[in-house]
């Protein structure tokens, strides 16, 4: 490896140009604090990615306190409520009748496209298509990262290190085996999305059970919506036309709803694994991780990018009482701090894929089980309320 050509330092440097990272330099800069952003791909690819589609009040409280959330209470959709389904039979939880709360329907795309510009204009130092970016000494008082950019080796120096950079990044790695402890679940099945210039089949979000399998009606915009249909793991997207595609559709969701469906070509089509991870701890000398580097949920209860804002608010939070009151102990507690909140939202996510999703090896008793717990949902408001506290996200 060369010696590094051009060397710089900052405060906090941050691993990742996803929702994560960004959201944390905005924080960061707003505050005066100096960091840098390292980003693998290109600012086209990662605003390429669709992902998530449902904020959480915490969320979108926390985007607008940073000054981006201009555009999203503009072109966002408050959704007070949210539809279940088992077996063609449709129910709502109505989120303001039962504990006044709300989501915010807005594509985690238009998030990451609103933290990218307002970067922008605060002229935060951000870097694309670095490679090979190790991460040293985080376990001294001075770490650095080392990097290639543009053909040259540069070394970032700085105080802090903030693990941003996803579940296949390299932060997580850093942390020695034997002080890291891992958690898994991998479900023996995928979600395959599509995207259409459609409108959406309901005003608001329906998650439906079947016999032959989950699927999920959610948005974008009144004219753009995105939907899921559980498939088996070997599935590959080339093996399901469009076509296909609507009809399985429609016989998973509502019968009302099936016969509202508009369909369309799809824009996007793609197959997501599922997997319930967590890593621990999620800070290690100097180096604090944040969002899918240390967890990733099932996306059925919504919780990913929403865990990747509360994370990014308590490293904000203990960053800013260490530069401006010296005071190292919301550094000190953030790991144990943010797994809390983790943990419910596995728990959550872990339940609602559980209660919606057929498992292969599942019994006569199992199907019972689950067709009791929506019975017990559809007729308990204290249940409700429960789904209902979950799902538009727990305090922080
Ligand atoms: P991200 O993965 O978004 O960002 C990490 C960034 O780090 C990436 O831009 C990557 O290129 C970069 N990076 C990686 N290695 C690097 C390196 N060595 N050096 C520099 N940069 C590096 N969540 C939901 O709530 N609902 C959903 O429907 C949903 N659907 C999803 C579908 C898919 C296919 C995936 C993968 C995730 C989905 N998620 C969903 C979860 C997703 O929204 C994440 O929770 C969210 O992107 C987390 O943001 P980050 O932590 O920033 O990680
Ligand atoms: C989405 O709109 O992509 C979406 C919404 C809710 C989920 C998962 C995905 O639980």
């Amino acid at each position: 490896m060369n010696s590094p050509s051009i060397s710089q330092s900052t405060q906090v440097a941050i691993v990742g140009g996803g929702p994560s990272g960004l959201l944390l330099g905005q924080l960061l800069a707003r505050d005066g604090i100096d960091n840098v952003v390292l980003e693998r791909r290109s600012r086209e690819y990662v605003l390429g990615r669709i992902r998530a589609g449902v904020l959480e009040q915490g969320t979108v409280d926390l985007l607008r306190g940073a000054g981006v959330g201009e555009r999203m209470d503009t072109e966002g959709m408050v959704h007070e409520g949210v539809g279940l389904a088992s077996e063609n039979r449709g129910f709502r939880i109505d989120f303001r009748a039962l504990i006044d709360a709300s989501v915010m329907v807005y594509g985690q795309t238009e998030v990451t496209r609103d933290l990218y510009q307002a970067r922008d204009v605060i002229g935060g130092e951000t870097h694309h298509e670095v490679e090979n970016l190790r991460i040293l000494d985080v376990d001294g008082t001075r770490p650095s990262l080392e990097f290639e950019l543009d053909g040259k080796t540069r070394s970032l120096q700085c105080d802090f290190v903030a693990g941003c950079d996803g579940f296949h990044g390299v932060s997580r790695g850093t942390i020695p085996t034997d002080v890291l402890r891992e958690y898994e679940r991998v479900y023996p099945f995928g979600w395959l999305g599509v995207l259409s210039q459609t409108p959406p089949v309901d005003d608001e979000l329906i998650y439906a059970g079947h016999e032959r399998g989950f699927a999920l009606c959610s948005m974008r915009r009144s004219d753009l919506s995105r939907y899921y249909i559980q498939v088996p793991l070997e599935d590959r997207v080339e093996q399901w036309s469009d076509d296909a595609f609507w009809n399985e559709l429609r016989r998973r969701i509502p019968a009302e709803a099936a016969e509202r469906l508009v369909t369309g070509p799809s824009i996007e089509k793609s197959i997501a694994p599922l997997r319930s991870y967590v890593a621990e701890p999620m800070h290690w000398g100097r180096l604090f991780l944040c969002g899918d580097a240390a967890h990733i949920v099932p996306p059925t209860g919504a919780k990913g990018l929403n865990l990747a804002a509360s994370d990014v608010y308590y490293l904000w939070q203990a960053l800013r009482r260490h530069y401006h009151d010296g005071d190292a102990s919301g550094l000190e507690t953030y790991s144990d701090t943010a797994l809390a909140r983790v943990w419910k939202a596995e728990r959550f996510s872990w339940s609602m894929t559980r209660l919606l999703h057929r498992f292969p090896e599942q019994t006569a008793f199992d199907l019972r089980m689950m067709r009791a717990e929506m019975d017990y949902l559809m007729s308990s408001v204290a249940a409700q309320s429960a789904l209902a506290e979950n799902y538009v996200g727990l305090p922080y």
